[in-house]
């Protein structure tokens, strides 16, 4: 058999192929990877480098700071454009690979795809221990990239070139499966990545993926029905797997027809526009109190999408009807099957319309849909309190989250991740279209805001996206910035600094817990010198523009004529580090301990011990 080959290296073969890899949005066809982020060392700059070079025509090259800042912004992207196109990461081995191995997490938890293809030690060994080789003395097959497996849902080691078509074909799957999508990573050693292959040409081959949308079996949809035709106090809990399978449609039409209340997770927040008369907002832990007071009555939760994570679930204390079940649609059958619930694995759109297809003649009762209805205008006179314009020197982040939103309206993207600020968002943002509330809360990872904010900004680049971020979370990772600065217009974004002079919110967390004012706010923390860091200097190094704003007025003002701005704006306001919206939440299973001699925590662990009583074991 002669098959028409085509040597190229094994590097040369990766760029090859991720260029070849295409999708249709909206009729159109692209290139299922935008672009791939890298920075190069000895472990990739010959390789990979070289060979991204060649096709850096079709598979663009962006230079960035920092290897998880970078990751970050992927990730970002891929999570913007509803996992339907998304980047690759390249990296040099040891420290470059794994300051990625903290972003590939965020990705695992938050089910989004992200390519990464740090490089790896020589497959043959021969100059070993190379530069940043980690030496296993019991284990010749060990690298640092193996502390990606645990955070990666596909882990391969290339260490023959002609392995990477099996790998890239696995990889492909991985990406683009509703279930099982999640980060993967090809360990890409420095000498295999030079090295020479005759690859047959077919696997270069242009291919076209679409996203498949698996349909439930019958059975479980049967079972779902009877179970949600039962119900007297049905609610919907919208998770992220909604936006992903593009569902919002069909589910505001569901909830329509049937009178269903919707709450909403982090990840599913946007699912309906916060105009949407069934619109609860946000549920759990940082929930309104409008969708909370129905989730603590509800008999049957139809939970869509969702991992039920401890937010969403109040740490399962939320839930009060001891009858309560819950029908979980779900692509992923591990999601479907948690606390017992009526599993329906399949994608969300068709399970709504199979779920629909059986339902009709059944409603959820007129006085329940009213009480929501009811629950929705109270917490509405709460938000508007907490958001409304202030004269106060040290505003709360409510406050700033108003100011922000009267200026940019539901019409902006906002993006954050860490701190008290994505509590405030989820009970407090009124979000407009899908997409359009940014929250990466599956791993809540600091230092994911402003590289996230430029992912987002490559996914969206006529839309304006507004970055709001805490002065640690801005600490810990904010050189991509520099990186948005760096490649004008179209990545340009608006940060929102909110300096509290600490780690507010865990602050709070240890006062509630009976711990004493320790080690978070940077007034509570060994000094000789008091930290006055300012940021908006910071930030103007990097090219920015910046100021430092000293009222709620002056953000309004400085939000207004950012939107002109050409390139990156960062405005700076302080902000009270204690203050925090008390209207709605929830109790949230933060361990207490048991033996403590300060009374504080003796008093915490009583209430504590109240609460576990309330949890639901699955
Ligand atoms: C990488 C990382 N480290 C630690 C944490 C734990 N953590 C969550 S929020 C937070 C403090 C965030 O501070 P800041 O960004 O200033 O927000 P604030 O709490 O002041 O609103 C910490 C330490 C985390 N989520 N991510
Ligand atoms: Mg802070």
């Amino acid at each position: 058999m002669s098959v028409k080959t085509v040597r190229l290296t094994m590097a040369q073969a990766v760029a090859r192929f991720l260029s070849r890899q295409m999708t249709v949005i909206d009729g159109e066809k692209l290139p299922i990877f935008a672009g791939v982020w890298a920075i190069f060392g000895h472990g990739n700059v010959s390789g990979m480098g070289e060979a991204l070079y060649g096709v850096r025509d079709e598979l663009p090259t962006y230079r960035a700071h920092n290897e998880q800042g970078m990751t970050h912004a992927a990730i970002a992207y891929a999570k913007a454009m509803f996992r339907r196109r998304m980047m690759a990461c390249t990296t040099s081995i040891g420290p470059g690979a794994l300051n990625m191995v903290t972003a590939a997490a965020v990705a695992h938890v938050n089910r989004l795809p992200l390519l990464l293809l740090p490089g790896d030690v020589f497959a043959n060994r021969l100059p070993d221990p190379v530069l940043q080789q980690v030496e296993d003395f019991g284990d010749g097959t060990i690298s640092a990239n193996d502390a990606f497996k645990s955070v990666s849902r596909y882990f391969d080691r290339i260490t023959r070139p002609e392995q990477i078509i099996p790998a890239l074909r696995r990889a492909m799957q991985v990406l683009t499966d509703p279930a099982e999508c999640g980060p993967v990573t090809l360990a890409l050693c420095q000498d295999v990545q030079a090295e020479a292959y005759d690859y047959p040409e077919s696997f270069f081959e242009e291919k076209v993926w679409t996203f498949r949308r698996p349909r439930a079996d019958v059975d479980e949809i049967a079972a779902a029905v009877e179970t949600l035709k039962a119900a007297k106090k049905p609610v919907i809990i919208a998770g992220g797997g909604v936006l992903y399978s593009q569902a919002t449609e069909d589910l505001k039409a569901f909830a329509e027809k049937y009178g269903v209340p919707v709450l909403e997770t982090q990840a599913g927040k946007s699912t309906l526009p916060h105009t949407h008369p069934l619109a609860m907002g946000s549920v759990g832990v940082t929930g309104t109190s409008a969708s909370n007071d129905l989730a603590m009555q509800t008999d049957v939760v139809f939970a869509v999408g969702t991992r039920m994570q401890d937010f969403t679930t109040g740490s399962w204390a939320l839930f009060r009807n001891p009858e309560m079940k819950i029908v979980a649609l779900n692509t992923q059958a591990f999601d479907a099957g948690k606390h017992n619930a009526v599993p329906v694995v399949g994608d969300a759109k068709i399970g709504l319309a199979d779920i629909d297809a059986q339902l009709s003649g059944w409603s959820a009762p007129s006085a329940w849909t009213e009480e929501a209805k009811a629950g929705k205008a109270k917490w509405q006179e709460a938000s508007d309190a907490v958001r409304a314009p202030s004269n106060t020197e040290l505003p709360s982040d409510a406050q700033v989250i108003g100011a922000v939103q009267r200026t940019l309206t539901s019409a902006a993207t906002v993006v954050c991740a860490a701190g008290g600020l994505p509590g405030e968002l989820h009970k407090l943002w009124e979000s407009g279209a899908p997409g359009s509330y940014h929250l990466e809360y599956g791993f809540s990872c600091m230092g994911y805001e402003v590289a996230g904010g430029l992912g987002v900004k490559l996914a969206k680049p006529d839309e304006e996206v507004v970055v709001m971020v805490g002065d640690g979370s801005y600490m810990m990772l904010n050189s991509e910035l520099a990186t948005s600065v760096m490649l004008g217009k179209d990545a340009r974004i608006t940060v929102v600094l909110l300096d509290n002079r600490g780690y507010g919110c865990i602050n709070r967390l240890q006062m509630e817990t009976g711990g004493a004012n320790f080690n978070n706010l940077l007034e509570d923390s060994k000094y000789e010198v008091f930290p006055n860091i300012d940021f908006a200097a910071h930030a103007r190094s990097m090219g920015a523009i910046t100021t430092k704003v000293s009222s709620i007025a002056d953000l309004e003002a400085e939000l207004e004529k950012a939107k002109t701005n050409d390139r990156t704006t960062v405005i700076v306001i302080d902000t009270h580090p204690l203050i925090a919206t008390e209207a709605g939440g929830h109790w949230w299973d933060v361990a207490v301990p048991e033996v403590s001699d300060r009374k504080e925590v003796q008093d915490a662990r009583k209430a504590y011990e109240e609460h576990l009583k309330h949890q639901r074991i699955g």
